[in-house]
C-alpha cells in the first residue's frame, strides 16, 4: 500500500485542503497522513470572521517523531501554505523524507482569477516559486504560474504557444514536471497541459467546460492527481483521472439544490473516481 503525507492546513468546514485531500487519497486506496499547518474554522474564500489557529511550531516536532520511526513517504503532497517560515519547513521536510522513492507534489494553491487569495502577497508567491522548484510535481492555475514566475496575468486570452511557454518557464523553477490547470483552447472544452523536462514531452487532457465555476476544484484535482499517480497512471492517465473526476464533482453540486456555495460535491462522484481507476 501507497503512504502520502499531505500538508497543509485543515479548514474545518468549506470542502478545501486537508478535507478534501484525505478523504480522496484513501478511497484511493492510498494510506494517507497529515501535517496539518493551521486550523481555520472556515477556509478564506468568501467567509468572514473566519478562526486561524497557526501549527507552524508543530511541523518539526512531528517530522523528527517520524524519522525517529523510520517512516518514509511514497509521496509527500502540500497544498495551501500560511506563511514564509512555513515554506520554509516543507523544503526542510522535502530534504528530510525526500528521495529517489518519494514524489514531492507541490500544489501553490494561493490564487485564483487573477488574484491572490486574503493575506498573500507577490513576494510571498516568489518564495512559493522557490518551493515549486524542489518538486517533481507541480499543478498551478495559470493565476498562481503568473505570480509565481512575475509576469501579468492575461485572463483567458493565451493560446497554446503562450501555455507550453509558461510550462517550461515554470520547469525552469527547478521542478521536472508542471501541470497547468483550467486550462481551455477551444469554446466548451476545459482541462489540464503538461510538460516533462526530462523527456521534453507535452501532455494533455480536457473535456467539457461547465458555464459555472465552483470554489474548491483545485484541492479536488490535486488530491485525485496525486492518488492517480500513487495507483501506477502515468501522467497523462492521472491528468485523466483527475479532469474527469474533477467533471463529476461539479456535475454533482450542480444537480443538487442543497449545494452549498463553497465547494464541490466530491463525496458523491468518489465512487466514479474509484471506478475510473479500473478498481
Ligand atoms: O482551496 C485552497 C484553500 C486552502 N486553505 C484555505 C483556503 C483556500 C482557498 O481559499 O482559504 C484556508
Amino acid at each position: 500500500m501507497k503512504r502520502v503525507v499531505s500538508i497543509q492546513d485543515i479548514s474545518c468546514l468549506g470542502k478545501c485542503s486537508l478535507t478534501v485531500a484525505l478523504p480522496i487519497i484513501s478511497a484511493m486506496g492510498v494510506e494517507t497522513c497529515v501535517v496539518p499547518t493551521a486550523v481555520l474554522s472556515t477556509h478564506t474564500g468568501g467567509f468572514k470572521g473566519f478562526t486561524f489557529h497557526d501549527l507552524t511550531q508543530e511541523v518539526t516536532p512531528i517530522s523528527d517523531h517520524w524519522k525517529k520511526e523510520g517512516i518514509t513517504f511514497d509521496a509527500i503532497y502540500t497544498g495551501y501554505l500560511g506563511s514564509f517560515e512555513q515554506i520554509e519547513l516543507v523544503g526542510k521536510f522535502f530534504d528530510d523524507f525526500g528521495g529517489e522513492n518519494t514524489l514531492v507534489y507541490v500544489d501553490p494553491a494561493m490564487a485564483d482569477h487573477g488574484v491572490l487569495y486574503p493575506g498573500f502577497t507577490p513576494e510571498f508567491a516568489k518564495e512559493m516559486g522557490k518551493l515549486c522548484g524542489k518538486a517533481d510535481v507541480i499543478v498551478p492555475n495559470i493565476t498562481e504560474a503568473s505570480f509565481m514566475l512575475g509576469v501579468d496575468y492575461v485572463g483567458d486570452d493565451y493560446d497554446e504557444a503562450y501555455i507550453k511557454k509558461m510550462l517550461k518557464d515554470l520547469t525552469g523553477l527547478g521542478c521536472k514536471t508542471a501541470v497547468l490547470t483550467g486550462i481551455s483552447f477551444e469554446e466548451g472544452k476545459i482541462g489540464a497541459m503538461a510538460y516533462d523536462s526530462v523527456t521534453d514531452t507535452y501532455s494533455s487532457y480536457f473535456n467539457e467546460k461547465l458555464p459555472i465555476q465552483y470554489h474548491g476544484t483545485g484541492d479536488v484535482f490535486a488530491s485525485a492527481c496525486v492518488g492517480a499517480l500513487m495507483n501506477g497512471k502515468d501522467l497523462t492517465g492521472a491528468l485523466k483521472v483527475a479532469v474527469d473526476y474533477t467533471l463529476e464533482c461539479m456535475k454533482e453540486t450542480a444537480k443538487d439544490p442543497d449545494a452549498r456555495w463553497y465547494g464541490v460535491n466530491f463525496e458523491a462522484a468518489i465512487p466514479m473516481l474509484v471506478h475510473s481507476l479500473g478498481r
